[in-house]
């Protein structure tokens, strides 16, 4: 589609572009188009900049991941679609591994996907056909199946745009969870140890900007980050934006003047 140049909306059609070009490649799932449509609600209320409380959620998670043994970037069809060339620069920055994990697994949708990341450089793409043989407990969606090398052995696993029952089950397997998720209400955000609330087309090329800057720091700086670090505090904090952010705008004259 060719969108002009000058059209006010045109960063915000762009990234639906990608996702529309995800979708026919194979790559996104159908309900990935809705769910989009959920995220870009939340990114107007919070103004679609990245804001202090997303900058704060992103410094302590460059920080986990540096400090991980062995972190994995959780990759589903929407964040292949949008993010591709980034998913592979932070899993090169931070030393994570990259696995393909679906809530609408279809063996056609994760090949796809592998690809997709290959084409953008990636090295190894775990969770693919056979190499999800592992299973993780009490979750009954696809999302269970993940890979023995990967999220199942990590410490330290970053889900953006995740369903809130893996990331449950993720917490009850002791994992250290990382989200990127506009949504602050989402049981996502909610059940995360980290949440960046920004979208993701914003958060993870700054996420790969902090963990190479932070990457030569020692360890105890790292671990001061992120045990300072306050996930519901930053929650209410996205919370209270939005709600003064509302109030100043319901105080304004809201009529476009042609
Ligand atoms: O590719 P699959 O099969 O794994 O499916 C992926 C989707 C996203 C369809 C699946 O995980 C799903 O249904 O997710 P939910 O439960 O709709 O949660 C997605 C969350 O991400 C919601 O809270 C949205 O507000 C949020 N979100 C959507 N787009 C973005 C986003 N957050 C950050 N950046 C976005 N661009």
């Amino acid at each position: 589609m060719n969108i002009p140049a000058n059209h006010p909306r045109r960063e915000s059609l762009l990234i639906r572009e990608k996702l529309v070009e995800g979708f026919k490649k194979g790559i996104v799932a159908p309900e990935g188009l809705i769910a989009h449509g959920r995220g870009e609600c939340f990114d107007y209320l919070i103004g679609e900049k990245t804001q202090g409380f997303a900058l704060k959620a992103i410094e302590a998670a460059a920080a986990a991941l540096l400090l991980a043994n062995h972190a994995v970037i959780s990759v589903n069809g929407n964040v292949a679609a949008l993010v591709p060339e980034h998913v592979v620069k932070l899993a090169e920055a931070s030393g994570a591994l990259i696995e393909v994990n679906l809530f609408y697994r279809t063996r056609e949708r994760e090949e796809a996907i592998k690809q997709f990341l290959l084409s953008h450089g990636a090295r190894e793409v775990l969770g693919v056909g056979e190499d999800a043989s592992a299973t993780i407990p009490e979750l009954f969606s696809e999302r269970r199946r993940v890979s023995p090398r990967g999220i199942l052995i990590a410490d330290v696993v970053l889900v953006p745009l995740e369903d809130g029952d893996r990331t449950e089950a993720l917490k009850r397997l002791g994992k250290y969870v990382i989200t990127i998720d506009l949504n602050p209400l989402s049981r996502t955000a909610r059940a995360a140890d980290i949440t960046i609330v920004d979208n993701v087309v914003r958060a993870m090329p700054l996420l790969v900007e902090k963990v190479s800057e932070l990457k030569g720091e020692d360890r105890g700086f790292l671990k001061n980050i992120v045990s300072s670090y306050n996930n519901n505090e930053v929650l209410q904090e996205a919370l209270r934006f939005i709600t003064h952010r509302l109030l100043e705008l319901a105080s304004k004259d809201l009529k476009l003047h042609a």
